[in-house]
């Protein structure tokens, strides 16, 4: 393969709803462009794109795969996102190597909810966006109402720069309004024949090319004053004004095409090969400390590490963008979050499933290196220069479960098999609870994560089983209660004597401990000799205050009823969850002279802690979620009346282009497979995001259920 210099290299993302056709036009691109002989099909399960097991057998992306063509004396590079939201870290990654997304909208439906998410991300990573109104082959086509719901949706930058001439199961046939020309198709597909436009079509190719031209105009001072002067702009002038509009995301082009049928990629192929900006047209990239790495292929090398997987055959590929620089066959870097040298033994460009060895890439290139020593998504490379590249930020996980192997032998092949997912896919996170006693896996989504399970049966070989998680509460106390035990063990051998008094108050923020107390109608007058301030690792406080005077317990045996006290903060008395916010004050006890010891005051301290925790009008606290739901207003009242019998709290809605985005705080232990309820109201037109906000006090009828639970589970151990 020749080599591209930086300035021969463009970089798009493929985005769209599931089903709108990115992997097949990646095929068609890469036919046109000769990177393969033949096209495959997602039925027929032999796209370049989707070459995994996984996406065979459910007929959809699920990874994002790295792709290249050539059109001309240009490289572009691919990356043919995954359009469910179940597989969002693809499509984010996929964003940020890419300077330009092209997002496929089917003619059939339109602006889809993924279509919707998609624009949103591009839109947050502030990405150039070209749009491509994919299927005119389809039988059942609206061009104009596809058009229509963009520019309700994607706001008035949405520009046609073409339009179908016969839409439907014959199109073959496009107006081009920057070609002024008709472009025919022959019946196969593939490159198209420039034809003069059919009178029939002058107007409206007229008026539309206006309209381009006054887009194109208005994001460039200099073409503006051309514009006004000569009331119009060459082709070469409107190009760099839709260049330009594209960088200042002022400009949504479309295009038309049928992937399926070949017809109008290679237009757009074109297009992004001549108009798309290069990465060096691009804002530079910025460290960790906030300083630009330019663009320059002369510079020193940098690479970032936006992908790794592993593939038969060859193990372990990182799949990275050159930030700078030009990179070499053996070239040794250094991995700056390890500081590991890493020789860059064999460099390749991808095509998905196939792979070109190359033996050099220049800035704002895509590669993929094998046999890293240890280096995986989100690193950084450089030759020189100890920095690093931000790392990708993906989106909070929407669904958990607990896991567990069938088989008692298998937790460490479970282990590897779940930290290679995630390396493969970020947004896969595992959790080994202390807390829960529980291997928690968190994804997008209940299909995320049977795409999972499907690894882990079929990949892996592991068997195993999928199980509620639990939900991590807290406990607290409410009001203040004394209690004592007596720890006496002295029947032959080593006795053990300890006891122990102690009163315990809510702990709030802020407050000290307070000498002079009335508990159940006893007053108490405290003298505090020391406090200990403990901030618990699961969020919350205990405060331990010493009050002991005359000797009563010796000062070595403090630390051991804290131990005590602590191990049932650790496991609560009511539900074994941790407990927090709680202020002890430590005022009497006894000794005794021989069998006085830390054990005995550690169990002596622990059950009076446990006592007095279960007079103290305890109350659970149960994780509470910010949850926010884009619908569709038909389907909005359905939304709402779901989250409040999952005892959620809709703290307000609005209107944004068509859909209605709902806030609400609910509690996670009523999250239990959200994605899939809210996919069933919604018919798949909804998304949403969650994310931890407060632990609150659950309601006295579910604090009922939960303890009953834990009791019923203690009985069953
Ligand atoms: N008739 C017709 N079918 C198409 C066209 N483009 C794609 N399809 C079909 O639509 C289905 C989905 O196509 P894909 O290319 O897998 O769509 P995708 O956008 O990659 O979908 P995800 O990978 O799930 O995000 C396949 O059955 C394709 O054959 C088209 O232009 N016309
Ligand atoms: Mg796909």
């Amino acid at each position: 393969m020749k080599n591209y210099q930086a300035g021969q290299i463009k970089s798009i993302a493929l985005l769209g709803n599931a089903g709108s056709g990115k992997t097949t036009f990646a095929e068609a691109m890469l036919l046109n462009g000769g990177i393969i002989e033949r096209r495959g099909s997602v039925e027929n399960k032999n796209t370049a794109s989707d070459y995994r097991p996984v996406e065979h057998e459910n007929g959809n992306s699920v990874f994002a795969s790295v792709l290249h063509t050539v059109h001309d004396d240009k490289k572009i590079n691919i990356l043919d996102a995954p359009g469910l939201d179940d597989f969002a870290g693809g499509v984010i990654s996929s964003l940020l190597v890419t300077e330009t997304a092209l997002m496929m909208i089917n003619v059939q439906n339109g602006v889809e909810v993924g279509s919707e998410i998609h624009f949103r991300h591009a839109e947050r990573m502030n990405k150039p966006m070209i749009l491509c109104i994919n299927g005119l082959d389809h039988e059942k086509t609206n061009f104009d109402k596809s058009v229509e719901m963009m520019k309700d949706r994607f706001g008035g930058n949405v520009t046609l720069v073409q339009f179908p001439v016969n839409e439907g199961e014959d199109f073959d046939s496009i107006i081009d309004v920057i070609k002024m020309k008709m472009l025919k198709y022959p019946k196969e597909g593939g490159l198209c024949e420039e034809h003069d436009l059919p009178s029939e079509y002058a107007d409206k190719a007229a008026e539309l090319q206006a309209e381009l031209i006054e887009k194109a105009a208005e994001n460039d001072e200099s073409l503006m004053e051309i514009f006004f002067e000569n009331d119009t702009l060459t082709e070469d002038e409107m190009k760099s004004g839709i260049k330009t509009g594209l960088l200042q995301r002022g400009i949504f082009p479309v295009f038309c095409a049928s992937a399926k049928g070949n017809k109008g990629v290679d237009r757009i192929t074109e297009f992004i090969a001549n108009v798309a900006p290069l990465a060096p047209e691009t804002p530079a990239w910025k460290t960790e400390d906030g300083n630009e790495i330019k663009w320059d292929a002369d510079g020193d090398v940098s690479l970032f590490v936006f992908k790794s997987s592993i593939e038969d055959h060859i193990g372990e590929i990182n799949f990275f963008k050159v930030i700078s620089g030009k990179i070499k066959e053996n070239l040794d870097v250094t991995n700056q979050l390890n500081s590991t040298k890493e020789r860059l033994s064999q460099i390749f460009v991808s095509a998905g499933k196939n792979r070109v060895k190359v033996n050099e890439l220049f800035a704002g290139d895509i590669g993929a290196v094998v046999k890293l020593k240890s280096t995986k998504t989100n690193h950084t490379l450089n030759s020189s220069g100890s920095f690093s590249f931000p790392k990708i930020k993906f989106p909070e996980p929407k669904f958990r479960t607990a896991i567990r192997p069938n088989s008692e032998g298998d937790e460490e092949k479970l282990g590897e098999a779940l930290s290679r997912m995630h390396q493969e896919d970020p947004t896969i996170l595992v959790e080994y609870s202390k807390e829960l006693k529980q291997i928690i896996v968190y994804g997008q989504g209940e299909y995320h994560l049977n795409i999972l399970k499907w690894h882990l049966d079929n990949i892996f070989k592991i068997e195993t089983e999928y199980y509620a998680p639990k939900i991590p509460y807290r406990e607290t106390i409410t009001k203040s209660a004394q209690a004592d035990y007596r720890h006496k063990k002295q029947s032959g051998g080593a006795g053990q004597f300890g006891e122990v008094h102690m009163i315990i108050e809510p702990f709030e923020e802020g407050s000290e401990p307070n000498p002079a107390m009335k508990v159940n109608g006893k007053d108490y007058k405290l003298s505090i000799r020391d406090k200990d301030q403990h901030k618990l690792e699961w969020g919350g406080v205990l405060e331990f205050c010493n009050c002991i005077v005359g000797g009563s317990i010796d000062g070595r045996f403090m630390p051991a009823i804290l131990k005590g006290i602590m191990e049932k903060m650790e496991e609560g008395p009511l539900t074994g969850s941790y407990a927090r916010d709680i202020r002890v004050y430590v005022y009497d006890g006894k000794m005794h002279p021989v069998d006085s010891n830390e054990i005995s005051f550690k169990l002596a301290g622990r059950n009076a802690f446990s006592n007095a925790f279960k007079s103290a009008n305890p109350k659970i606290l149960e994780p509470v979620y910010d949850v926010e739901i884009m619908v569709p207003s038909d389907r909005m009242g359905d939304v709402i009346s779901d989250l409040q019998g999952r005892r959620g709290m809709v703290l307000g809605m609005n209107s944004e282009k068509g859909f209605e985005v709902v806030k609400a705080k609910v509690p996670l232990a009523e999250m239990n497979k959200y994605s899939t309820a809210l996919s069933s109201i919604t018919g798949g037109r909804a998304m949403y995001s969650m994310k931890f906000a407060e632990y609150v006090q659950v309601p006295s009828d579910v604090q009922d259920v939960v303890i009953k639970a834990y009791a019923e589970q203690q009985e069953e151990e």
